[in-house]
């Protein structure tokens, strides 16, 4: 009784909360918003401007990837494409199609977009912005939606710049956002970001910039879903993922330790096993390391080395789905519990009879590690710290 006690007071410590109700309420809400990630983003622009480009890059895929967009194609719809994610189905890019010639009105076309299924609004152009995207950026302003303004192709700017003998990279950089903003005055802060929207360099300019602006303006959840999805070109992108991972150990402890209290209507999750399962997979293939993932990074670096790195147990484990999901079907319960213990270093395999707050933390705190290790390695075998 007085362990069970313990255990309590150690999970709503964690939690910070006040109360045993209150850290069950709150980590429901994590767990949910973690494990059930939904972000629609539409990406705007006119032909050419590379909106299939930066669709496929930030899935990170190449153009000639299953299940890209094709590029250097001409659009002659308006009708929204959209694009999942490949590893994460509920983050979907939609492809919209520019508005064209100024017959075209902005209300007209965002109606007809159907604007409200969108989180956010990516307006890309390789040159000036048009008329007619200030128009579409002035009415989704109206509606209270966010959006951003994506200068693109920069490499072919400082490629051309980098000829004149008093070239300098950083000073042709400012000329470019300075025009942007000049181009963009009628909005008071308006957001450009410079991108080379190609997948082997998506990380060279603005990238990591706008991923950390839309962290800081997007509702928690769609953080959530953003940074768990979004691909990883830099150590701190990776570590944005970890700590955001980090963040949540305690409410799945608590949710899968067996000590919250009744849950809520609505939460999707079955049983305490199936959260433990679902958090690793999550931190799997947000951390890109699937088989898939490996295999492009190690093509987009050119590294093939990369694919054949010794992966640890849990990743091996995660490594199938289908093994895993036979593992499920074969085991339930406590033993799902024990065989990942198997895999997570430093838990030891009698611990899946004690079940409790303290050591399923253990266990998603060593699992949450041992997967971001191997992801350390990973990108730094690949040269992208
Ligand atoms: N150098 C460079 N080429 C790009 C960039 N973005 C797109 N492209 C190229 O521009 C062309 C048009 O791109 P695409 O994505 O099809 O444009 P969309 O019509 O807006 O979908 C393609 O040949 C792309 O490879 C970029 O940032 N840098
Ligand atoms: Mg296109």
């Amino acid at each position: 009784m007085s362990s069970q006690y313990s255990d309590i007071n150690e999970a709503i410590w964690a939690s910070g909360k006040p109360t045993l109700e209150e850290a069950t309420r709150c980590a429901q809400e994590k767990i949910n918003d973690m494990l059930n990630i939904s972000l629609s983003i539409a990406v705007t622009g006119d032909t050419g401007a590379g909106k299939s480009t930066f669709i496929n890059s930030i899935r990170n895929l190449a153009a000639d990837d299953e299940g890209a967009a094709k590029t250097g194609v001409v659009e002659t719809t308006v009708e929204p494409t959209p694009y999942q994610h490949p590893t994460m189905p509920g983050v979907v890019f939609w492809d919209l199609p520019g508005i064209g010639s100024s017959t075209f009105l902005a209300k007209t076309y965002l109606k007809q977009v159907q604007f409200d299924k969108y989180d956010f609004f990516i307006i890309i152009s390789s040159e000036r912005f048009r008329e007619n995207d200030i128009m579409l950026a002035k009415e989704i302003q109206k509606r209270k939606k966010l959006f951003y303004f994506i200068r693109s192709k920069i490499d072919n700017d400082i490629r051309a710049e980098s000829y004149k003998r008093s070239f300098n990279r950083e000073e042709t950089l400012s000329k470019i956002r300075r025009n942007c903003q000049e181009n963009l005055k009628e909005f008071k802060n308006a957001k450009v970001f410079l991108i080379n929207c190609q997948v082997r360099n998506l990380s060279e300019y603005d990238f990591k910039l706008l991923v950390s602006t839309l962290m800081s303006e997007l509702s928690e959840k769609k953080k959530q879903a953003l940074i768990q999805s979004v691909p990883i070109h830099s150590l701190e992108i990776l570590e944005k993922k970890v700590k955001m991972f980090e963040e949540a150990v305690w409410a799945a402890a608590l949710l899968s330790g067996g000590i919250a209290v009744v849950p809520l209507p609505g939460l999707s999750l079955a049983c305490d096993a199936s959260i433990l399962v679902a958090f690793f997979t999550s931190c799997y293939h947000s951390f890109g390391l699937d088989d898939k993932s490996l295999e492009r990074l190690s093509e987009r670096v050119n590294k093939p080395h990369l694919k054949a790195l010794r992966k640890s147990p849990l990743v091996l484990g995660l490594a199938s789905e289908s093994t895993m999901r036979l593992q499920l079907s074969a085991l339930v319960g406590q033993s799902v519990v024990e065989y990942l213990c198997s895999l997570v270093p430093g838990v030891g395999s009698g611990i899946a009879a004690l079940m409790s707050f303290g050591c399923t933390y253990k266990l998603l705190k060593n699992g949450l590690k041992d997967l971001a290790d191997t992801a350390r390695i990973v990108l730094r075998e690949a040269g992208l710290q």
